[in-house]
């Protein structure tokens, strides 16, 4: 097995990377690569469906709704399909939360894995072509294998999770993910059909000069979030809410900055979910040397109690989370 401590070039293709770091991944080797194999096809299958929506009319709501009580999007259920399909293929997922499914989708008793995703974070934003996302987390079962998968299988902390991910679907279309090694991204080459590391060993500034949260709720904030929000505006920052949670993410990771989703009178435990949305983007913050809170509590250390739990979330450059904390306690 390679030395996984050899920083690769950027242009190492995905699959060569993979392999080269496996013995990163503490479990036996094979099984990410396939698992981020799978994830990473139907991130291709997803991309070509995005940029051809408003063609081939697979944009918009079907009509029904999903277990959040949100208009499902075409193309939500699309991608739903897909990454359950891959991941059935796999063979390495034992089952599947998704946003999209009221209930857990057993895929394979002998898998190692439970996988938590959002098909399509942010879907509202693809009829006005604005950039959004998947979102994705790894965990390993508890109970044996060949055995069916139990609630304790999939309610784990976020501290819990063995990888975690995007894609970002935007002017181009990047995975972005964890083992708990530091983060690196990829940008996919379409005309080669393949994602080539583009971001070697990403960090996040420890503070950044942007602040992503929506002040049309601003009425209904806890006041602590409003202290914070007249604390970012007297610092002169910049207010950049593109109502995309990864694309907005991935902006602050690049840039420094944090995103906030806090309790609002419409959502008062915030509106986005712990397992498929807040846990993974915590793991990646968290590696990338940033923070992730409720604004009090470590997102990572929450115990899950469901598997559409919601919570608000503070993430992004630790300074500018722990400044937003600091209102919290005082
Ligand atoms: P609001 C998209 O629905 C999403 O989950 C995130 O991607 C986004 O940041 C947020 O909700 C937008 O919600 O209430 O500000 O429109």
């Amino acid at each position: 097995m390679e030395d996984s401590r050899i920083a690769l070039p950027i242009g190492t293709a995905l699959d060569r990377f993979i392999k080269r770091k496996q013995d990163e991944f503490q479990y036996a080797s094979g099984e990410l690569s396939q698992l981020l194999r799978d994830i990473a096809l139907s991130g291709k299958v997803v991309n070509r469906e995005i940029n051809k929506a408003g063609l081939i009319n697979i944009a918009g709501p079907i009509g029904t709704e999903n277990i959040q009580g949100e208009e499902q999007q075409k193309l939500d259920v699309l991608a739903n399909i897909r990454f359950t399909r891959a991941l059935t293929k796999g063979g390495e997922a034992a089952a599947l939360i998704s946003e999209e499914d009221e209930d857990v989708t057993d895929l394979n008793n002998n898998g190692k894995y439970v996988i938590a995703i959002d098909p399509l974070d942010g879907s509202s934003n693809i009829d006005v072509n604005v950039s959004i996302g998947t979102i994705f987390s790894v965990y390993r079962r508890k109970s044996p294998i060949g055995t069916p998968i139990t609630k304790e299988d999939v309610l784990q902390k976020g501290s819990e999770q063995v990888a975690a991910g995007y894609l970002l679907y935007g002017s181009s279309t990047m995975l972005v993910y964890t083992t708990g090694h530091g983060v690196n991204g990829f940008t996919f080459e379409a005309s080669l059909g393949e994602y080539f590391l583009s971001h070697p060993d990403m960090c996040i500034p420890k503070n950044g000069k942007m602040y992503s949260i929506n002040e049309g709720s601003y009425n209904s904030f806890p006041q602590p979030v409003k202290d914070y929000v007249e604390h970012c505006k007297s610092s002169n920052l910049s207010g950049r809410y593109i109502g995309s949670l990864v694309a907005d993410f991935h902006r602050n990771l690049l840039k420094g900055g944090i995103y906030i989703y806090p309790q609002t009178a419409s959502s008062p435990n915030g509106k986005l979910r712990l397992m498929y949305e807040c846990n993974a983007l915590a793991f990646i913050a968290e590696q990338a040397g940033g923070k992730a809170s409720t604004g009090i509590e470590r997102i990572l250390d929450i115990e899950p109690k469901e598997y559409h739990q919601r919570v608000p979330l503070f993430i992004g450059s630790t300074n500018m989370v722990e400044k937003a904390e600091s209102f919290f306690k005082s």
